[in-house]
């Protein structure tokens, strides 16, 4: 009898039978849940992302997924009304990298903190990066927003692929992580990934919609390896994960700078809206945490509490 051969490797794309796994040596098969092992629950939650073992069939060829390692992280769905179920995105990423543009188009900044918020819900760091700088003159308003950001606590990166400015610290922070990378649509996130890896020729944002293309399966994650190391995940993952399930009075701690503050209202369980003695307002009209922000904030509070109603 000749010894199972065993793989470790990264869940590249899937969301159902098959799962395609790239094995360390960054080698690529199709690998399949079967039998026994698609019963244990803990497989019923396999993700893209998730980091596994396969191993070959006794008369060879086809792989089995035999093993999932422990999650560092996840990106999660999670069920409305604060059930206990919830669906995975995407495992093991590292940061969420927010991609903007200070002009066409103009930044967003209620999107902007909705993506935030997304990536604290799921505790999972986050960067902002305003792409297209080459297109505005005045950097002042892109000084002013980037501020704001900083003062919360996120890396802020500015660059451009026309210039090209930024992307080499871009790339440096990239490298050995796996990165969710989201933004709306035309801010140049395609335009950065072919700009920052010149052999990747990936369509960053279509990938996904070729993969799944002609099935009836809900749209899953795709990870993307970067030469260098390390993974870019396209989302429809953010995107699809939204605020969905996020319970209202969590969002406060979704506000980094809010934290500080946050035991200090005079009443313990303070919306931060029209209570009095409110710390965060307090915060707010001192300067140290910005009016947009809180605005956002308000706004977000609202979508919440008005979701939670249906429930
Ligand atoms: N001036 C300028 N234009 C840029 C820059 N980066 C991207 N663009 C242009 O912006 C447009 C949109 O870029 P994409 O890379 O396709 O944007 P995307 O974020 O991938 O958009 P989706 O795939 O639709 O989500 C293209 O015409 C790019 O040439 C930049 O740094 N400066
Ligand atoms: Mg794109
Ligand atoms: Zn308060």
């Amino acid at each position: 009898m000749t010894a199972a051969v065993l793989l470790r490797g990264v869940v590249l794309s899937g969301t159902g039978g098959v799962w395609r796994v790239r094995a360390l040596d960054g080698t690529e098969r199709d690998a399949s849940l079967r039998g026994r092992l698609k019963q244990e629950s803990k497989f019923e939650k396999l993700a893209v992302g998730d980091d596994v073992d396969i191993t070959e069939d006794a008369r060879g060829g086809a792989w089995s997924i035999t093993g999932i390692h422990p999650r560092r992280t996840q990106l999660a769905r999670r069920t409305p009304g604060g059930g206990r179920g919830e669906r995975i995105v995407v495992a093991n990423v590292d940061q969420v990298v927010i991609v903007f543009s200070v002009a066409k188009p103009e930044p967003h900044v209620r999107m902007i903190d909705r993506f935030l918020v997304i990536a604290e819900g799921n505790e999972l760091p986050a960067r902002l990066v305003l792409n297209k700088v080459d297109l505005v003159e005045d950097a002042a308003p892109i000084d002013a927003l980037a501020a704001d950001y900083e003062r919360a606590g996120y890396p802020v990166h500015r660059t451009s692929v026309k210039r090209p400015a930024g992307l080499d610290e871009l790339r440096a922070v990239l490298v050995n992580r796996t990165s969710a990378l989201t933004g709306p649509s035309g801010v140049g996130k395609s335009s950065l990934i072919n700009a920052l890896y010149p052999g990747l020729n990936l369509r960053v944002g279509e990938i996904s919609e070729s993969v799944n293309k002609g099935r009836h399966t809900t749209v899953g994650a795709v990870l993307v390896p970067l030469p260098g190391g390390g993974y870019v995940v396209d989302t429809p993952g953010l995107r699809e994960v939204g605020m969905w399930g996020l319970p209202s009075e969590e969002l406060d701690h979704c506000f980094p700078e809010f934290r500080p503050m946050l035991g200090e209202c005079r009443f313990q369980d303070c919306r931060h809206l029209s209570e009095p003695e409110c710390a965060v307002r307090a915060g707010v009209a001192r300067g140290g945490v910005s009016s947009e922000r809180y605005d956002s904030y308000v706004k977000l509070r609202a979508e919440l509490e008005e979701s939670e109603k249906r429930y």
